[in-house]
């Protein structure tokens, strides 16, 4: 897969996703949000892809919005609808990744701002580099956060700590952002890639199928009674069970060996 600004490399079953446009922080312009929709549903639908890590080059992760985008009309006195530029970007996008059947691990290298902060947040790990940063910023340009923020922030880090981060827009760094769970991890920076692929690889090794339908009953069940998740839960069991993987796993288990699963 070739991109303008995307760098999209495979190891295996592992790909690594590098957003690539480091002299703006990665902001995510049209073009990069559009490379991320195309690379992510050909990358969702590949057997042979088991886990994905995105990071960003240079020293940011992502700055969200490129802002570059809206000088020249704001300038000139004109008022481009952002909502159609929303629906047409970020809310194709943020939905697909955080619903892609494979695990995705956030390789936070940098800078956070803005519609970065919920590119993050629908990955399913976050290891961030002890130099990364992390501000909300929608707030600094007069804007409400969106890119699925307010929906993914909250659920990750708690109501108060969402509106507080929201709010005020302050820069936190690595450590103030693993004591509020907004990351899983904090790693010597020197490190971040190679944990990162570690996690990866360990997720690429597990049975794909079942950490799919685990991602997606846990998506269902946000938005359902206990009740009903039990429901859900017995037929996404049903179709675990269908799976090589699942046969593997428990023959493993009685035999006493390593399982080898397939992802199948
Ligand atoms: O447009 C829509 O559709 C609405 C959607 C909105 C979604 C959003 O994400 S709104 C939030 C957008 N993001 C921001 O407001 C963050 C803006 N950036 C910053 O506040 C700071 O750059 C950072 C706090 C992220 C980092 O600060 P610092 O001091 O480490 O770096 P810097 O010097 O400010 O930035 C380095 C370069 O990146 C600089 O370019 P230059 O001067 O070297 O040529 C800067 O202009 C550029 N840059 C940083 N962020 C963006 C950007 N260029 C375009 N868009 C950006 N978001």
């Amino acid at each position: 897969m070739t991109y303008e600004q995307l760098i999209v490399d495979r190891d295996g079953p592992v790909v690594t996703v590098r957003l690539n446009n480091a002299a703006r922080l990665n902001a995510l312009s049209p073009t990069m949000t559009a490379e991320l929709l195309d690379a992510l549903t050909k990358l969702g639908s590949d057997e042979d892809v088991r886990a994905i890590v995105i990071t960003g080059e240079g020293r940011g992760f992502s700055a969200g919005a490129d802002l570059s985008a809206l000088q020249e009309p704001y300038l000139k006195g004109e008022r481009p609808r952002l909502s159609f530029f929303l629906k047409e970007g970020y809310n194709r996008l943020i939905p697909l990744l955080a619903e892609t059947p494979k695990p995705v691990v956030a390789a936070i290298n940098g800078v956070v701002a803005g519609a970065g902060n919920s590119l993050a947040l629908a990955c399913d790990f976050r290891i961030a580099a002890d130099l990364a940063s992390f501000t909300m910023a929608f707030v600094k340009i007069g804007l409400i956060p969106d890119a699925g923020s307010c929906y993914l922030l909250p659920r990750t880090v708690g109501m108060a700590r969402a509106l507080e981060l929201a709010m005020l827009s302050e820069r936190i760094d690595a450590a103030t952002a693993l004591s509020m769970g907004l990351v899983n991890k904090v790693v010597p920076a020197d490190d971040l890639m190679q944990e990162a692929h570690a996690l990866a690889a360990r997720l690429a090794d597990l049975p794909t199928t079942a950490i799919a339908l685990t991602k997606r009953t846990f998506n269902e069940a946000s938005r359902m009674t206990l009740a009903e998740t039990m429901d859900r839960e017995a037929e996404v069991q049903d179709e675990a069970a269908a799976t090589h993987d699942h046969i593997e796993g428990v023959l493993a288990f009685l035999e006493k060996r390593r399982p080898s699963f397939t992802g199948r």
